[in-house]
């Protein structure tokens, strides 16, 4: 499979390789280092070389990941889709399936100043259709340089509208989650998941607490947060994309998750970008709909 891989889009900068069961793609131009799997269409890298935060990852990746295929890698990007936290029937996948899903690669091209440009797709099959009977194409296109871009495009191949509910789960490296700031929601709609919770006029900006489980919605706007340990300030741009999620167990709530050591809580903070709950998009049938999130990383 590697071989027949890297005849068909291998070139400069670009490789791939196995981790356990899965394919990994890794690329790397003049801007920066990224790896991604084809499991989930999860990004699981991104290594800027310039800047601050030069040679240091801006995506966490839990060490106790299964590579096996059997579950979503806990870490990285991995996408929500078509629905985000608990399905609406019984013994259905939370956060959709696709994130579970070997997806395809359609090309890597390198564009105009040396960017890179990966493209996976996934489509229905007998397997999604028993758990979702709607047939669709989702493309997935991630763009590395300074910055990261990634896109998601679904097309609705139904001859019925669909709602959708999506989001890049994005894990993010940080020296302590407790020190972590976060700015930018104003106008936004809060809901506490963890106390249910809604507050019409959550906080601008705020000091991370944890444990919290925070949707944010009608938040289109750009969210910085400070990791002042890592002196940097990632900023997360979103395109099409009203809800922000902000996401840590904390101390007692890691001890639920198999594949996270118990330690590592401090390590990571998911923020977020998609349409989730009121925020849910209708793609008419035969449209097409996408997102994007664009990340940029300043100096503190
Ligand atoms: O995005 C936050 C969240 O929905 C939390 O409620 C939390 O459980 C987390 O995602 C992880 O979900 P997962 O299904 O990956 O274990």
């Amino acid at each position: 499979m590697l071989e027949k891989l890297t005849k068909q889009f291998g070139g400069k900068g670009l490789s791939f390789s196995m981790q356990g069961n899965l394919v990994l793609l890794e690329v790397e131009n003049s801007h920066a280092k990224a790896k991604i799997t084809t499991h989930g269409g999860c990004l699981l890298s991104y290594i800027p070389k310039v800047g601050s935060s030069a040679n240091n990852d801006i995506l966490w990746v839990s060490d106790q990941s299964i590579y096996d295929g059997s579950k979503p890698i806990r870490g990285g990007v991995p996408i929500c889709w078509p629905w985000f936290g608990a399905a609406d029937e019984q013994g259905l996948p939370a956060h959709g399936f696709v994130r579970n899903k070997a997806w395809q690669v359609e090309s890597v091209s390198n564009l105009a100043n040396d960017v890179t440009q990966v493209v996976m797709t996934l489509e229905s099959d007998a397997e999604t259709l028993a758990i979702w009977p709607f047939a669709f194409h989702l493309s997935l296109t991630i763009e590395i340089s300074e910055q990261l871009l990634m896109t998601l495009t679904m097309q609705n191949l139904n001859d019925v509208d669909l709602p959708i509910s999506e989001a890049f789960h994005s894990y993010f490296s940080v020296e302590d989650v407790n020190s972590v700031l976060v700015k930018g929601l104003k106008g936004s709609i809060k809901l506490d998941k963890l106390t249910n919770a809604k507050s019409v006029k959550p906080l601008v900006d705020y000091q991370v607490v944890t444990p919290m489980d925070d949707v944010y919605l009608n938040q289109s706007k750009s969210i910085e947060f400070v990791d002042t340990g890592n002196k940097r300030t990632i900023v997360l741009d979103k395109m099409n994309a009203s809800s922000t999620i902000v996401w840590n167990p904390g101390s007692e709530g890691v001890s639920n998750f198999s594949d996270i050591n118990k330690q590592d809580w401090t390590k990571f903070i998911c923020i977020e970008a998609g349409n989730v709950l009121d925020n849910t998009t209708t793609v008419a049938s035969g449209d097409k709909h996408s997102f994007a999130m664009k990340i940029s990383v300043e100096n503190v």
